[in-house]
């Protein structure tokens, strides 16, 4: 049975890569940090099957002991302060966990010895290429990051390719554009989009504030990308892949689309107020990805387009709330 350890478990791409690797026969292996139970108890409510394991990114001694527990196969490091608009205010604790979390991943690894044995993922981001020097990006576009996210987050990417040459490390660094779906958290701007949108239907909420609606982004299915995320650790040799769709959209074009299937009229003249708190110093204005390396070479396709993730998103919202507040579902486009 292979072993896989996962960093930011609870996370998005952590809920939705466990329960993948869970139903391929992996054992799998969740860190979780902090002292309390609480998370534990998440965890194990939510994610049954997980083998949870206290230890944290900043402390160098626990990821050790992680692995001479967890001794994996595979370790994928999605923990991150994940946050882009957070970054600018805590940009030093970015530094620490998003940027130095996998270095001392890599460090572990030889430090216990199974450097030449293990496969390790390196969750890269499409927000490296910031400033975008070319349109789509793609492995070989240069890297221009617009937040403390972005510099750390390429400064990871990197530390990823050092101990790939220098050690002969196998690490792969998936290069993934905005990912979406049921499990993302209401910070991010579609879950908040689809979940107030919803709680508007609802009669729950008459506001939906936001920063910028010009934004693009290539928005793709969570799902669809940590199965990506596997395929990459299947190879013989590692290397880097973008994952994207290869289609982009403002956040207008989400707002505009959320409201319309929920079937609510001039939902954005009615309900969006522009608020200037939620700008960011520095924006990255447009993104669009070429997965072509990934389609020929992994042999990977996205299942879900645009609208079929906004109306995915939304139609689990409007269930989601109904629920909580006791409340009928309402007759919509997505229900
Ligand atoms: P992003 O995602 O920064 O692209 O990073 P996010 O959803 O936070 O922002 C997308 C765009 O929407 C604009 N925006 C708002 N964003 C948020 N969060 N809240 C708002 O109210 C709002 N209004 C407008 C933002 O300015 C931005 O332009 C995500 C994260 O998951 C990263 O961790 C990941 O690496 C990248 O995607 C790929």
């Amino acid at each position: 049975m292979p072993r896989a350890l996962i960093t930011g478990i609870t996370g998005q791409d952590g809920r939705h890569l466990s329960e993948f690797l869970l139903e391929k026969g992996y054992e799998v292996f969740g860190l979780i940090h902090g002292q309390g139970q609480e998370k534990i108890q998440t965890l194990a409510d939510e994610q049954p099957g997980v083998i949870p394991i206290q230890s944290d990114l900043s402390d160098s001694g626990s990821l050790i002991s992680a692995i001479q527990k967890s001794k994996p196969d595979e370790i994928y490091n999605l923990a991150a302060l994940s946050h882009v608009g957070v970054s600018f205010s805590q940009p030093e604790l970015t530094a620490h966990i998003t940027g130095l979390g996998i270095l001392r991943i890599l460090e572990a690894c030889r430090a216990v010895g199974i450097d030449q044995a293990v496969k390790i993922y390196q969750a890269s981001s499409s927000e490296m290429f910031g400033k975008v020097r070319e349109t789509p990006q793609n492995e070989e576009t240069p890297f221009h990051p617009r937040s403390p996210y972005g510099v750390a987050k390429t400064f990871a990417h990197y530390m990823g390719v050092n101990y790939r040459e220098a050690y002969g490390m196998f690490l792969c660094n998936g290069i993934l554009f905005n990912h979406e779906g049921e499990y993302r958290a209401p910070e991010f701007v579609t879950r908040k989009i689809t979940k107030s949108v919803a709680r508007i239907k609802l009669g729950l909420q008459m506001q939906l504030n936001l920063g910028s609606l010009t934004p693009k982004r290539d928005w793709g299915y969570a799902g669809d990308y940590v199965r990506a995320m596997h395929l990459m650790m299947q190879q013989q040799e590692p290397d880097d892949y973008v994952i994207a769709t290869g289609e982009t959209h403002s956040v207008k074009e989400f707002v505009e689309l959320a409201f319309e299937l929920a079937e609510i009229q001039d939902g954005i003249e009615r309900f969006v107020v522009q608020d200037p708190s939620l700008l960011r110093p520095s924006e990255v204005d447009l993104l669009v990805g070429d997965s072509t390396k990934a389609r020929v070479k992994l042999g990977w396709v996205p299942t879900l387009d645009f609208p079929g993730l906004v109306a995915l998103m939304l139609r689990n919202d409007l269930m989601l709330e109904s629920k909580r507040y006791d409340i009928p579902i309402p007759k919509t486009k997505v229900t």
